[in-house]
């Protein structure tokens, strides 16, 4: 077996040839699409050899040309006429776009030559554009077209076609001409896996001696629906399996208690095992103070708490204080700013609160089982002012994770270095503030304010609020406040929240009617076997919503849509930094070494196309062999090409830093990552090009397949801090490094 870091279906793949014209050659096509070969009807192997994989001294095509273009051909009654289509995202405040289903939303612009008068194809006065999933139902007007520059508005569908049609006017609402071009969605060139070209790893290999097997390496829960080769279901991970275990029995964990705590109070913090049952299955975890999740530490910003914390697990420790502009001896890192706090011994932290807002804390130290067994915990950090936020009934802050269990219960870990280090442990079980049923009560026209927290490992979420009798219903709109370091420039209403790991939003919503409402995480996974679109809806939690009338009505408050000219005053004096060029730039990208020929050549049929977030694990026994032996994910210095902790960057207090950020396409599997800077906060300035116009500080940004991000670092804080992928596992892999920040 030899290193790969490109994708072995770069050294066969052909150029596509087409006998129309190439996009470059139709006037005005934006640089994403242009200078490229255009894709084919996209036979497996033909793949666009202009999409590159990243490789040390070059950088990735960015973005990925072939998620973010279609390419349109000529039918016989379009002679000459081609076109290419770019997707592009419409403004989010969260790192993707999606409907409340979990569908990912773009803007298209269809970019035409060489139509032909329609006249000249019969009875026909227009040309006109339709978007269709491939069965063709329905078939959406996007509206006229001609030669030139086509805004064809938004499309969310899965897999879908752009047609254009000869009509008999622009005004028809139904297809009836004849085709003359058609393209295919990038994700509709996704297919099944062929089982031909697999046969050769599709059976399962005769056994070889394998140094960790175990009984306790059963093959973990399988999705339903996703079939998996015998190849695939006879691979086991490349080291020990990890339980915790306890002599005594553990104390059954209790709720999470809020401590409110003064300037200079102290808290006793310790991590320890406790005992769970889970939907019918005992598990043993760890919790702080016993609670899961850990005790809700509530503090006025500018205050500065002492926490007191002994480990009483029987591993290696430290406590994280994440997003957290505090002192860097006290930013929990073993081995970067402190040591590991070793069983039974005790570390004193000193937290100082210089910004308002929802943080938490965990372990940074094997967090891949730490923060999967129950360490995790909130800071809730009341602003000075009292106009900060609007007057709201009530405020909630909602940890959410997921916990992954078999019949027999905990899935276990690896030993030597986390297992499921390909796309991180995806848990089957929702755990909403520690339970798998959230509750909460209010009365009708009570306005709630949610601090949202994503404690999984490796999730990304996609929150709404529905009515249950009716999950057709409109989702409630959810205004949206702020996110990891304080409040966006001006609020905004969505139809649901998208959070990967470790980012925070702050969110209000307005329950004006009584009735039992859901809260929903709706998402498409993808059924890579079969190549197609799975959805998947799950109930995280209820609010029900009583009858009686609300004693302090907040509706108009909610219906404003402020702008906080707090935050853009503050915003303001890094403005004239947004359009200079880059200072820095890191590609992440992934290196596997040795993987089991069954899960290397699955991954091959994978690479035609990445979503631009893996929504959910449908491939876990897979996910579940690779290991650190296999696999490394990489951030890599573009300029230097020094990767993971060879990266050495120094700044000085006041500078700031523009940093582009490329998540590599051509990486053998690539996958979104939530990018995160410790100790200091960052702008998001711009995705793929398109310029962020309502910002909010950030200490966690998620990076979708094949993006390319720029943000803007601000160095306000000295010492040595980790910049890492928030998925626990890459983490683990090794995807972290530090930058040095000195003192001034
Ligand atoms: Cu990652």
């Amino acid at each position: 077996m030899h290193r790969r870091r490109f994708h072995p279906a770069l050294t066969v793949a052909a150029l596509a040839t087409c006998p129309a014209l190439l996009p470059a050659q139709i006037a005005g096509v934006p640089d994403l699409c242009s200078d490229r070969p255009p894709a084919t009807g996209a036979p497996l192997f033909s793949l666009d050899t202009r999409q590159q994989p990243s490789r040390a001294g070059s950088r990735p095509e960015r973005p990925a040309s072939d998620l973010s273009c279609i390419d349109l051909f000529s039918t016989g009654a379009g002679g000459e006429a081609t076109g290419v289509i770019t997707l592009t995202r419409p403004w989010s405040p969260f790192g993707v776009t999606v409907t409340p289903e979990g569908r990912h939303r773009h803007d298209l612009t269809a970019w035409i030559s060489d139509l032909p008068d329609p006249t000249t194809l019969g009875d026909y006065q227009a040309y006109v554009a339709w978007a269709t999933p491939l069965v063709l139902d329905p078939v959406v007007k996007l509206g006229q077209v001609q030669n030139g520059e086509n805004a064809l508005g938004e499309v969310a569908f899965n897999k879908y076609m752009v047609l254009v049609t000869a009509e008999a006017s622009g005004d028809v609402t139904e297809r009836t001409g004849p085709l003359v071009l058609r393209g295919r969605s990038p994700s509709s060139r996704m297919e099944a896996h062929d089982l031909m070209a697999l046969a050769p790893a599709a059976e399962a290999r005769p056994a070889i001696p394998d140094p960790f097997a175990s009984p306790l390496w059963e093959v973990p829960p399988r999705y339903e629906g996703v079939p998996m080769l015998p190849g695939i279901m006879a691979a086991r991970p490349r080291v020990s399996p990890l339980l915790p275990t306890v002599d005594t029995p553990a104390p059954l964990a209790e709720p999470r208690q809020i401590v409110e705590l003064p300037d200079g109070g102290t808290l006793d913090l310790f991590a320890g095992f406790v005992r769970r049952r889970i939907q019918g299955r005992d598990v043993t975890m760890f919790a702080f103070n016993g609670q899961h999740p850990g005790p809700l530490i509530k503090v006025d910003q500018g205050s500065t708490i002492f926490v007191n914390f002994s480990n009483d697990t029987p591993f290696p420790t430290a406590v994280h204080w994440h997003g957290v502009r505090l002192e860097n001896r006290f930013d929990g890192v073993p081995g970067v700013t402190q040591d590991p706090v070793k069983p039974g011994e005790t570390f004193r932290y000193q937290v100082h609160f210089r910004d308002a807002g929802i943080y938490w804390y965990h372990p940074h130290h094997r967090e891949d089982v730490q923060q999967e067994l129950g360490l995790s915990g909130n800071m809730l950090v009341e602003p000075i002012s009292e106009a900060y936020y609007s007057p709201v009934n009530r405020e909630e802050v909602v940890m959410l994770d997921d916990i992954l269990l078999s019949e027999a219960g905990l899935v276990p870990f690896g030993a030597e270095s986390s297992n499921y280090m390909l796309m991180g442990r995806f848990g089957n079980v929702f755990l909403t503030n520690g339970e798998p049923e959230y509750s909460l009560e209010v009365d009708a026209g009570d306005v709630v304010r949610f601090h949202f927290t994503n404690a999984s490992n490796t999730r990304t979420f996609n929150l709404s609020f529905r009515p249950m009798a009716d999950p057709s219903a409109s989702p409630l709109p959810i205004k949206i406040v702020g996110s990891d370091v304080g409040k966006f420039e001006r609020e905004a209403v969505v139809e649901s929240v998208v959070l990967a790991p470790a980012e925070r939003y702050v969110v209000e919503v307005l329950f004006d009617e009584a009735g039992a409402y859901a809260l929903l995480n709706h998402v498409q996974g993808i059924n890579h076997r079969m190549g197609v679109f799975r959805e998947e809806v799950s109930t995280l939690g209820a609010v029900a919503v009583s009858g009686v009338r609300t004693s302090a009505d907040h509706s108009h408050a909610f219906e404003t849509l402020r702008t906080n000219a707090d935050v853009v005053a503050d915003i303001d004096q890094y403005r004239d930094e947004f359009d200079r060029s880059p200072d820095r730039e890191l590609v992440l990208t992934l290196e596997v070494d040795g993987l089991p020929i069954a899960i290397e050549q699955s991954m091959l049929y994978d690479w035609i196309y990445f979503n631009p977030v893996e929504w959910t694990g449908t491939m876990p026994v897979m996910n579940w062999a690779t290991s650190g032996a296999g696999v490394e994910w990489i951030l890599r210095d573009a300029e230097t090409d020094d990767e993971n902790m060879d990266i050495s960057w120094s700044f000085r207090v006041g500078d700031i830093v523009k940093i582009r950020i490329h998540n590599d396409r051509g990486a053998f599997h690539a996958m979104q990552h939530p990018l995160h800077i410790h100790g200091q906060r960052f702008l998001v300035l711009e995705q793929n090009g398109v310029r962020n116009t309502n910002l909010v500080w950030k200490d966690t940004v998620l990076l979708p397949t094949g993006s390319t991000t720029d943000i803007l670092l601000e160095l306000s804080n000295p010492g040595r801090w980790m910049v890492h992928c928030h998925i626990a596992e890459h983490l683990e892999s090794g995807m972290k490094f530090v930058l040095d920040v000195e003192g001034n």
